[in-house]
């Protein structure tokens, strides 16, 4: 019988992995705002106010009316320069300010006039002057629908679910008289949706003959009656508030909203869409699911160690924007909350007709994605972002939420992690280890235990006595240490830190004001609020090199436990009635608060160098635009081959959603892998973009050489191919900042017209150019591949070549083949039309890349073309931008002719490194001559070549072309 592994939980207890989230969390039921939202849902409650309309420069705004209550929001409509639509709804009047994010976008959408036309049937139509979209209200009821090129893509409210709960004062102020047998009702405000929520399940059966279960009419009775017979009925629950509304019980937690309820919800239809993708984190497929039958995704950050798998339970951040794809067309819905949300979608079939155009003879079932939007709190601010391409959609993302942060070149490299490397000692022969084994590494790692009792910014003076030496003795072999530094501070008047955060008021507090306790590592703790702009100035100081002993300029920083983690909070963190600065609830920013850590860290590492030096943070808890601080894990996952599996749609969807510098702990963070596993573990992580080896303190021993020769060659030689890599990684980093395109991507961002993309998610593309196939089963000898790009479906309209960069041969597109693998090998294949720089050779570390040679591959098309590109700086400072000191060099195959030129003529670095070799792949024939030009007017000179006929490839080696400098090679 196979034996059930099991992990050691925070508390101590063993559990099954994945069964840990069983109760500990919430299931949609437990959850008011859900409840309330659903009871509701099926009918349309508010209609538009279309002569309230008004039109700005930056914005329309009218007003929305409830049917029933006349409660009035106001809807604003912006058109967003690029290509988006911003839809926001407040209430038109509330009795104080709803929260609204600050921070997320990093300014003001650039937006443009909208033109108010009326738009027939008691419609009206905002149409945008650029990018060709309109936007059309229609009043009775309320229906938004955003249309591109004459067509309908995405219906706002079709299902009636805009869903309000205007804020009201207190219940206690508003009980009028209660009669002894009959309902207690709610009289505070009888036009408020909460009478709607009070109604529909207590008062069934108590109000005798007329009482309907659908709200409008039962809202509408009870107003009647409250009015006219008043004695009969009063409007309030008190003690039992079982619809959540003032207080909410979870377990043996009580949360009191202060507020009152204020949730918020909307509905929004992807016409023609049926494959739906985003809103990490969750540990499941690519492709979204229908979640009509069961539970809704959940956005709301939690410490969920040894996640269950295929759950949709929210993970330790969220980044709430779902991706749309069709053939021709990707949208994207930004919904810009920081509160638990939550998404339900469905997926259904609509008629063609009714959608768009004249009516048509033939009406054609086309699918339709539903999706319902439910926040605990906030306002509705969303964003449909239009695409039309995949590459538009996080385009237009990053023009609001930011761009990846350029990383420093070092942490693209490989990470040496482990909870925890016990003193300097092992940190040196784990230094040394590597060196000895002709390994590359560039960090290595210190966990909570360095610390002297969990006291971040401190250190264990026994087991690092003098950590500036350890750091220096990294810093001379050009490797890094990074430390960890959580959010919780250890409640000890003799902790300066501690002592000094109190001092100045840097804690988040409870509901009575009291500063908020809770127990995490070091036992009772205070948490930091980051929220407060004071509180992330004071924490980014702490990392000042004077002021955090023992740091040095070669000390990184991680980020754990940001959710953040509360051992004893309801689901293992902070208690939604904790007060934060500007008296904000948890409950409104909640998602935000590991986004503000981050942040303020990475400011800190910016700060100590005086802003010249690229930080690199690495953060558990993150939320949208957390990608402009640096990088994302995906927390406690587990040593087996499902992990595996499922760590690459978990970071395909954090890379299509802006996250794109993510990995997954290497080898599994909890239970001992099986060598082959972490081989392959290695093989995977090495083609994903942070690559680190991580695990837990029970587990075993596992640096790369423990497990046999074979294995350890097999792990050697991926990190090397990482490495050599490199080039090509950095170069898509820079893409990735400069253009918001994710180093890694789903196949149907490169063959959005082919429908076969939609789903894989076992293999992936690195840029455009290299299709990973990771393998993630046991005993694998071979790896079945279907190659896209048949040429019928995809444009440019021309058959796809892909080669093996192993053995060299040449697929097409179309095919499907078995390729065989060892366990020394990973399938990867070069697409045709791209060129791949990488180094000749690995290197220790990435700083010795500085002086090693290129080498490209250049990967024939159909056409006989190909194209690439290489990025070079000094891969550590802000001097790329503030000094202009990069090189982008554009490489390009035509007519027989490789040129190398310059692709962005304000960069000023030197780049020392030559083009070494260059390796063709796809020629027709053997040349005759291979000949090399440096520069105009330079005398040409003749290379050696060797060509291998059965596979066409041609290699040109001792080449010495200077990378920035123009040349051409030209095969004869
Ligand atoms: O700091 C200890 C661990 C850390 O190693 C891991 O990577 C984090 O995800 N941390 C969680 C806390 C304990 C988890 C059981």
């Amino acid at each position: 019988m196979e034996q059930i592994q099991t992990v050691t939980t925070t508390t101590g207890e063993s559990v099954v992995p994945g069964d840990e989230g069983k109760d500990k969390f919430k299931k949609c039921d437990q959850i008011a705002f859900y409840r309330r939202q659903k009871q509701l849902a099926g009918s349309v409650r508010y209609h538009a106010l279309l002569d309230t309309l008004e039109v700005s420069e930056t914005h329309a705004e009218l007003q929305l009316q409830h049917t029933h209550t006349e409660a009035r929001l106001l809807l604003q409509v912006c058109g967003i320069k690029g290509g988006a639509v911003r839809v926001k709804i407040n209430e038109l009047q509330p009795i104080r300010a709803r929260y609204e994010v600050p921070d997320v976008l990093i300014g003001e959408p650039v937006t443009q006039r909208l033109r108010a036309e009326p738009g027939g049937g008691g419609a009206v139509t905002l149409s945008a002057e650029e990018g060709g979209f309109q936007v059309r209200i229609r009043g009775h009821p309320f229906l938004l629908e955003v249309e591109s090129e004459g067509e309908v893509l995405v219906s706002v409210n079709a299902q009636g679910r805009l869903h309000f709960e205007t804020l009201q004062t207190p219940p206690t102020q508003g009980v009028s008289s209660v009669d002894s047998d009959k309902v207690v009702l709610h009289t505070v405000d009888p036009s408020h949706d909460a009478v709607e929520h009070l109604s529909s399940k207590r008062l069934q059966g108590l109000i005798k003959g007329s009482y309907s279960i659908c709200s409008q009419a039962c809202v509408f009775q009870i107003r009647n009656i409250c009015m006219e017979t008043n004695s009969d009925f009063i409007l309030l629950f008190q003690g039992e508030d079982s619809q959540g509304l003032w207080k909410e019980e979870f377990k043996t937690f009580l949360d009191v909203k202060a507020n009152g309820p204020s949730s918020v919800g909307l509905d929004f239809s992807l016409h023609g869409f049926e494959h739906v993708y985003g809103i990490p984190e969750h540990a499941d497929t690519l492709r979204l699911k229908n979640t009509r039958a069961g539970e809704p995704y959940r956005l709301y950050n939690l410490d969920v160690f040894a996640y269950e798998i295929h759950s949709r339970l929210g993970l330790y951040g969220s980044v709430p924007l779902l991706l749309g794809h069709r053939l021709g067309r990707t949208v994207g819905i930004f919904w810009l909350n920081v509160s638990e949300t939550l998404l339900d979608i469905g997926n259904e079939t609509e008629t063609e007709s009714s959608l768009q155009g004249p009516p048509q003879k033939k009406r054609r079932e086309v699918p339709c994605t539903e999706l319902h939007w439910m926040s605990e709190s906030g306002v509705i601010d969303a964003f449909v972002l239009l695409g039309p391409s995949p590459l538009d959609v996080f385009r237009q993302f990053a023009a609001l939420t930011g761009s990846q942060a350029l990383p420093p070149l070092f942490s693209l490299g490989y990470h040496q992690s482990r909870w925890n490397y016990e003193d300097e000692a092992d940190v040196l022969a784990v230094d040394a280890g590597f060196d000895q084994r002709d390994i590359p590494f560039d960090v290595i790692w210190l966990d909570i235990e360095h610390t002297d009792g969990k006291r971040y910014f401190t250190w264990d003076s026994k087991r690092f006595p003098d950590p500036a030496r350890l750091q220096r003795h990294l810093q001379r072999r050009s490797r890094r240490l990074v430390v960890i530094s959580d959010p919780h501070i250890k409640v000890d008047p003799d902790y300066p830190l501690y002592r000094d955060a109190s001092e100045q008021g840097c804690f988040v507090r409870d509901r009575a004001g009291r500063v908020f306790e809770g127990s995490c590592w070091p036992g009772p703790c205070s948490y930091l609020d980051f929220t407060s702009p004071h509180v992330r100035d004071w924490y980014s100081s702490q990392f000042a090199l004077n002021k955090y002993k023992g740091s040095t300029d070669a000390l990184f920083v991680w980020n754990d436990m940001n959710e953040p983690s509360v051992f004893d909070g309801p689901e293992q963190t902070m208690p939604k009635d904790a007060v934060h600065c500007g008296g904000w609830e948890h409950r409104e920013l909640h998602n935000l608060y590991g986004f503000y850590q981050h942040w303020a860290t990475m400011e800190g590492l910016i700060r100590r160098s005086n802003g010249t030096e690229r930080p690199f943070v690495l953060t558990r808890s993150f939320f949208a635009g957390s990608q402009r601080f640096g990088a994302v894990w995906t927390g406690d996952n587990v040593a087996s081959w499902d992990y595996l599996k499922i760590s690459i749609p978990m970071l395909l969807t954090l890379s299509i959603t802006g996250i794109s510098f993510c990995g997954a702990d290497v080898g599994g963070f909890f239970q001992d892998p099986e060598p082959e596993l972490l081989v392959r573990w290695y093989q995977a992580g090495a083609l994903q973009p942070f690559f680190r080896g991580h695990s837990a303190m029970q587990t075993k021993r596992r640096e790369p050489w423990l497990f046999g020769d074979e294995n350890t060659r097999a792990i050697r030689d991926a990190i090397r191919e990482r490495y050599r890599l490199l080039p090509y990684w950095y170069s898509l980093f820079h893409r990735a900042h400069c253009h918001a395109e994710p180093p890694i991507r789903p196949l149907w961002v490169e063959f959005p017209g082919e429908i076969q993309s939609f789903e894989m998610e076992d293999k992936y593309m690195i840029g455009n150019a290299l299709l990973a196939c990771p393998v993630t089963d046991a005993g694998v000898t071979e790896v079945n591949v279907l190659f896209l790009g048949s040429g019928e479906v995809s444009l440019p309209v021309c058959l796809q070549f892909w080669y093996d960069i192993r053995t060299f041969r040449r697929f097409e597109g179309g095919t499907n083949t078995s390729v065989p693998v060892t366990l020394d090998s990973v399938p990867l294949f070069q697409r045709g039309g791209t060129i791949v720089p990488r180094k000749t050779k690995a290197g220790r570390s990435t700083a010795c890349l500085s002086s090693i040679p290129f080498d490209l591959t250049v990967a024939l098309d159909s056409e006989g073309c190909a194209e690439g590109e290489l990025y070079v700086d000094d891969g550590h400072s802000f001097n790329y931008r503030t000094k202009q000191e990069f090189t982008l060099r554009r490489f390009t195959f035509r007519n027989k002719t490789l040129s190398c030129s310059c692709a962005d003529e304000k960069g000023q670095f030197q780049c020392v490194c030559s083009v070494e070799r260059v390796v063709f792949l796809g020629l027709e024939a053997k040349p005759s001559a291979v000949i090399v030009q440096q520069g105009s007017g330079v005398r040409e000179k003749k290379k050696p070549f060797r060509f291998e006929e059965e596979t066409s490839m041609l290699t040109v080696e001792n080449l010495k072309l200077k990378t920035v400098h123009s040349w051409e090679l030209k095969i004869k």
